[in-house]
């Protein structure tokens, strides 16, 4: 019976040190892993930019978006009225807002495919989990910015 005891205490030990590691490792790379994304989060891949002048559809290269690999996306520019928006100047940003720390890479926009579509290259996600990607939009149209959340 002594026995048993004793075992069970250093099991319990032993997973008590093995949480302490977890949570240190977490803390090194940033990441509070045990923290889930919000339920109501909306990840349509078509949105309106927050001021309402753009409508934008995002195109990963494959239908999942994959996990630590450098990728490009297209990125779908039209106005609120349904005009593709070919001439502008995109800015991309993101990251992932429950760990703090933003894109592992710079994605730029580097070329217009004409039809309202823009190459998006230099995507990546170094980790599964809620990210969220914007594009800052300027054109002829005006100054607007969109947010798309993902599930990586
Ligand atoms: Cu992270």
């Amino acid at each position: 019976m002594l026995a048993i005891q004793t075992s069970r205490q250093t099991s319990r030990r032993r997973s008590i040190i093995g949480i302490g590691a977890a949570a240190a490792v977490a803390m090194l790379t940033g990441c509070m892993l045990l923290a889930g994304p919000p339920r109501d989060l909306d990840y349509s891949r078509t949105r309106s930019s927050a001021g309402g002048l753009y409508r934008a559809t995002i195109r990963p290269q494959s239908d999942s978006i994959p996990q630590g690999r450098l990728h490009s996306w297209t990125l779908h520019l039209e106005t609120a009225a349904g005009v593709p928006v070919d001439s502008a100047t995109v800015a991309v940003d993101g990251g992932m807002p429950q760990h703090g720390h933003g894109l592992p890479t710079k994605p730029r926009v580097t070329r217009t495919l004409g039809r309202g579509d823009h190459l998006v290259e230099g995507m990546k996600f170094n980790m599964g989990g809620w990210w969220v990607v914007k594009f800052r939009v300027r054109s002829a149209a005006g100054s607007d910015s969109l947010v798309f959340n993902l599930r990586v």
